[in-house]
């Protein structure tokens, strides 16, 4: 079973972790799921977290002691259950959640439910001090992860999006494989392209039909006219994600749209 540890000073904002589709995979004990308080690995009254950065600038910055010893303790509670080796020298997979980092992808999602320990270290002000990152990046794969182009108040919010790609890629977590097939992102025949528009009953609704070609059986066009409408979609939304592709994954008709 996979283990998920998350370091928080908000661990009630990892609440949605208990809902739907994670929150079930942990019921089914597919996921094993760990929330932590930061502040308990504080030892002032006032449970600091937090202090003023060297070289001045706006904001705070998160303090070490906490985190590493927070991260110390987690570790060594790895009972080598959550690797093969069997050696109890287990290691978790270190995900640190920031701006600054390389982006999460689809790939990196794939890559990350392969692993069976990751544990998430969302911050919040202005970031931790370097040193954590350096000190675990010595012992542990550490990755700096973000979860796109714009910038949030912290990382619970990352990590929440994080775990749900992950969770839903491991075996058994989604209803059935398939449902991963035609994913937005996927590899395969409709790699590089986003998912067209789907439909269901009723046939009608407000005036508005069904395309033909959805009711004629016809397997073959259907797929056609799936790949094309991925195709447009990605056109109109993603012009990166063609140029980015491979030429040999279109072919004349695509040119054409
Ligand atoms: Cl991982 N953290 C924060 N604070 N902002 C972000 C982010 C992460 N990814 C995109 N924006």
């Amino acid at each position: 079973m996979m283990r998920l540890d998350v370091v928080t000073i908000f661990p009630e904002y990892l609440e949605p972790l208990n809902v739907s589709l994670v929150g079930k995979a942990r019921a089914r004990g597919q996921l094993d799921v760990r929330i932590h308080d930061l502040r308990e690995w504080t030892h002032d009254r006032h449970n600091t977290v937090d202090d003023t950065p060297y070289g001045g600038g706006p904001g705070m910055v998160m303090k070490p002691d906490p985190w590493g010893e927070a991260l110390d303790s987690i570790i060594e509670s790895g009972d080598g259950s959550e690797d093969a080796s069997g050696d109890g020298g287990a290691r978790p997979v270190l995900v640190v959640p920031t701006p600054s980092g390389k982006p999460f992808t689809q790939q990196l999602a794939v890559e990350l439910s392969e692993k069976p320990w990751l544990v998430f270290t969302p911050a919040r002000y202005e970031g931790i001090d370097r040193r954590v990152i350096e000190e675990y990046g010595d012992r542990l794969d550490v990755r700096e992860v973000s979860i796109g182009d714009y910038v949030l108040a912290g990382g619970e919010a990352p990590v929440l999006v994080m775990v749900e790609a992950i969770a839903r890629l491991l075996p058994g977590v989604l209803g059935n494989a398939e449902s991963h097939r035609d994913d937005s992102f996927a590899p395969g025949a409709m790699a590089d392209l986003l998912e067209g528009p789907v439909y269901t009953k009723p046939p009608q609704w407000r005036g508005r039909g069904i395309p033909d070609v959805l009711l004629s059986g016809h397997h073959g066009k259907i797929a056609r006219w799936r790949r094309d409408e991925a195709f447009r979609r990605t056109v109109l939304n993603r012009p990166d994600l063609i140029r980015r592709a491979d030429p040999a994954a279109f072919d004349k008709k695509d040119r054409e749209t």
